[in-house]
């Protein structure tokens, strides 16, 4: 029998995931107050004291905001004409790791951010902000936080949770978007991140806050700032090149980008770049389902200052 932990690069994504013998699906526990599952907790000690460096760039997100996008477009800005083969050869989410993961028969993700060879270092969490590793912000490391609404957020993650067996059962869409409301998801309460991380903003100077909306508005813009903040000044061609590699088309298309190397992930229930849109909300969200999301959605998002598009 085919095992689920075969090496990432032989894995053929037209296997037939269906005769595979697949491990059973983590369940949901409570750490902290947050929900998280073992596979982000198991090395907890040993991420905590992850030793950031100055000149790290950690890309924060809660899941499904557009993590893949912005280190793509960050990963090209600065290596993409330095280390052009490391496009061609290396999957984005080796590129950038996952500090936090821990999957079975996979390095964990603590350990190839510790191997990186590159400066800067391009570092992808989820982890609400209470949890970062304490010597991020002791190096004044750069960060990217990287938003996106409520509500394709949950559609998105859906789709995810339904395609990724290291994720909890997502159960129906209706279950589903009421445990999203209970923040009964991996990482905990998108209400409770965004805020989180919002609030922090106004205290550590070193994060660029960014919407996903914005980025489908406009991503050239978006570029723009980006490298305003992190003081890059990319000649027009490169950017050019730059905007032109992370449309949603290219990166689906792109071996390198799209995910199909992943074993846990099975793109025939859903492909890793779906849809790549604002407002696939509307082709989910009930009436009936709407009305109370929003209702909910006033009481937790008290704050004026940070707002959310849910269409462009
Ligand atoms: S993860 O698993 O949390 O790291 O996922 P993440 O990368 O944060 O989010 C995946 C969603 O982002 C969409 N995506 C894009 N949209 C537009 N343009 C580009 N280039 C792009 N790249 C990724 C991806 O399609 C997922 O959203 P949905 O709505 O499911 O399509």
């Amino acid at each position: 029998m085919q095992h689920y932990s075969m090496t990432p690069s032989t894995f053929d994504q037209d296997l037939d995931m269906s005769q595979m013998e697949l491990p059973p699906r983590p369940t949901l526990f409570d750490f902290h107050g947050v929900s998280m599952i073992k596979h982000v907790t198991e090395n907890w000690d040993s991420i905590q004291n992850f030793k950031a460096r100055p000149d790290d760039i950690l890309i924060a997100t809660y899941p499904k905001a557009g993590t893949t996008w912005v280190s793509y477009i960050l990963d090209l800005l600065y290596f993409g004409q330095t280390f052009p083969e490391r496009q061609a050869s290396i999957p984005i989410h080796e590129r950038v790791p996952f500090l936090e993961i821990s999957a079975p028969s996979r390095p964990s993700g603590k350990d190839l951010a510790d191997q990186l060879p590159t400066t800067p270092r391009l570092i992808k969490t989820h982890l609400p902000v209470q949890f970062v590793p304490k010597s991020f912000w002791e190096q004044n490391s750069r960060i990217i936080y990287v938003a996106r609404n409520a509500k394709d957020s949950a559609v998105s993650y859906f789709h995810f949770n339904r395609m990724n067996i290291t994720q909890p059962e997502p159960g129906d869409w209706s279950t589903f978007l009421k445990d999203f409301m209970e923040g009964k998801m991996v990482f905990g309460s998108w209400y409770d991140h965004v805020n989180g991380w919002w609030e922090k903003k106004q205290t550590y100077s070193n994060l660029h806050y960014m919407f996903y909306e914005d980025l489908i508005e406009d991503c050239g813009r978006e570029i723009d700032r980006l490298c305003s903040f992190l003081g890059l000044s990319p000649s027009a061609e490169e950017k050019e090149r730059v905007t032109n590699g992370v449309t949603f088309d290219n990166m689906k298309a792109n071996k390198m980008t799209n995910y199909s190397s992943v074993p846990v992930m099975n793109h025939r229930v859903s492909p890793f770049m779906r849809k790549g849109k604002v407002g696939d909300w509307k082709n989910h969200f009930t009436v009936a389902q709407d009305e109370p999301f929003e209702e909910d959605y006033k009481q937790k998002m008290k704050n004026p200052t940070l707002k959310f598009r849910t269409e462009v």
